[in-house]
């Protein structure tokens, strides 16, 4: 592909590509609906409000909002005006929120009614350079009873209403002159130990996101209507739910609550959406739902998972009953979206698939050499949406963005055929007498029981000092633990793995750690381990 100008404002590119759509619908949330001409108009008097509340080209602004909207509007406005948005989790703690504010000293906060008193704490409890808070969707107790004037003189920051702000702008006509490589927005991504990382990305990413991988693996076109269970702050629900279907025309659906089977469902046989984006443990779920809608109820095309891996099973039986592929993949937050993925036609259930065009993945050993096929190695990546740096932490930065390369803290295998398969985060990888062993590789065979729901792995030392590996089981309704059920999921794993894999030890618990996106966090059961 021929890559994008050196000029590029994503927010006013995506508005000179959809000018011819005025009419036709680009988001439906759960109350409103807003068509591209609407879009244009809001991203444009969005960026009137920036400019009223006296925010200049480069600073920072905080969106904490749900998935209404109004979030492709205060991110786009943003990017429009050259202010940079710094996404984050809606799932967050006070404490977190405190911690962002002053890493990323947002001069305004975007913030949806119902997460006021959360953004509130977090103001009240560290320093931060906040002047105006915007409150979209009010909720009862908000008390955003103020006049809406900007006055930057104030000692504490003024709460504004967000449809009031909008009403009183003066639409800002000209879209900032950036650059391709100019920095367009933040994204936090928090790791097993430590602080959040701000990840910095710029605009020419979003931007090769969509070429490389939503146009060509996705197939997308105007004609599709997305559905996202991830939400926009994720890398993942960002592409999926606003950059992807924006950069065809399509039409995006959104949803603010959570995205429970139950809801999921509605929105798929409400809006007939054609391409809908989900997690391995929403896929697990939504089979397991008392009332999956029949394939003739729904209009998918293709679907996406990624977060982590996608058990066969979950695969093949998602197929058989709506008759649409997943295509499961990998990205990260520093890549922005995925790199390594299924393709439609060529799915294999169990692996990641295959590189998607336009990047280059390799497997590495310990000393940096690429491994053969079969064998375990370290997940670099090199492609052209990779973040600009994590701001302000230099020795992360180092660890992570190796020249042209990045590398992801995963483990992969890749078989003769070129396909990878997932081995594990590297920090979650077990050796055991010597011997490589993949927690995911023993969850997902403890997950083909049909006893079991879910399984989280990890490793326990023993008294010897010897590590063990350690299965915490989810069991399906209507089995109980019991010693018995112990020994049988043993001797399960034995008879599908190399025997030295299966866990020598077997707790049975009510529910797994799992960040926002579903992913299973290992480290949260060694901690309790530890205790
Ligand atoms: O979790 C993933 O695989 C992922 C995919 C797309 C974008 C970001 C992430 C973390």
């Amino acid at each position: 592909i021929t890559p994008p100008s050196s000029d590029l404002n994503f927010a006013s590119y995506l508005l000179d590509l959809n000018a011819g759509r005025g009419d036709k619908l680009a988001f439906i949330d759960d109350t409103r609906r807003l068509t591209y001409g609407q879009l244009g108009d809001r991203i444009r008097q969005f960026a009137g409000v920036l400019r009223d509340l006296g925010v200049r080209r480069e600073e920072r602004v905080l969106l904490l909002m749900h998935d209404t909207i109004d979030w492709p509007v205060v991110f786009l406005g943003s990017l429009y005006a050259g202010v940079v948005p710094v996404a984050v989790n809606t799932l967050l703690t006070a404490d977190d929120y405190a911690y962002i504010l002053a890493h990323s000293r947002s001069r305004a906060a975007f913030v949806s009614g119902a997460l006021l008193d959360t953004l509130k704490q977090a103001m009240a409890s560290g320093p931060n350079q906040v002047e105006h808070i915007v409150v979209s969707q009010p909720v009862a107790d908000n008390n955003v009873a103020e006049s809406n004037v900007a006055d930057n003189n104030r000692s504490v920051p003024a709460l504004h209403e967000f449809e009031a702000s909008m009403a009183a702008a003066a639409p800002r006509a000209q879209a900032a002159r950036t650059l391709a490589d100019e920095i367009a927005f933040w994204l936090y991504s928090s790791g097993s130990t430590g602080r959040p990382k701000g990840v910095v990305h710029s605009h020419c990413n979003l931007w090769y996101t969509a070429e490389l991988y939503a146009k060509p693996v996705l197939g997308i076109t105007e004609n599709d209507i997305t559905f996202s269970a991830a939400k926009l702050f994720f890398a993942y629900g960002l592409g999926n739910g606003l950059t992807f279907p924006l950069s065809v025309g399509a039409t995006s659906v959104l949803m603010a609550e959570r995205p429970t089977p139950a809801a999921t469902y509605a929105r798929i046989v409400d809006h007939q959406p054609t391409i809908f984006f989900g997690v391995p443990t929403l896929y697990a779920s939504m089979l397991a739902h008392t009332a999956i809608p029949a394939r003739s109820d729904v209009a998918l095309r293709v679907c996406a998972s990624a977060g982590e891996a996608l058990p066969q099973d979950i695969g093949d039986r998602f197929t058989q009953h709506f008759g649409c592929e997943i295509l499961d993949g990998i990205g990260s937050t520093e890549m922005l979206h995925i790199f390594l993925s299924n393709h439609s036609g060529k799915v294999r259930y169990g692996t990641t698939g295959l590189p998607v065009q336009g990047y280059e993945v390799e497997l590495r050993d310990e000393n940096g050499k690429p491994v053969g096929d079969g064998e375990i190695g370290d997940l670099y990546i090199r492609g052209p949406s990779a973040a600009v740096m994590y701001w302000n932490n230099r020795e992360k930065t180092r660890q992570t963005f190796l020249g042209d390369w990045l590398k992801s803290g995963d483990k992969y295998q890749r078989d003769a055929d070129g396909y990878y398969t997932y081995a594990g985060r590297s920090d979650d990888m077990l050796k055991v007498s010597g011997l490589y062993v993949s927690p995911v590789e023993v969850e997902n065979v403890l997950s083909q029981h049909p006893a079991v729901l879910e399984a989280a792995v990890v490793g326990l030392t023993d008294s010897d000092g010897l590590v063990k590996t350690k299965a915490y089981v989810v069991l399906c309704q209507g089995n109980e633990p019991s010693v018995a059920m112990q020994e049988t999921l043993k001797q399960f794993v034995k008879a599908h793995l190399a025997p030295f894999k299966y866990p020598r030890y077997i707790e049975f618990v009510d529910d797994l750690p799992k960040t926002a996106t579903g992913k299973i966090q290992r480290f949260k059961l060694r901690q309790a381990q530890e205790a």
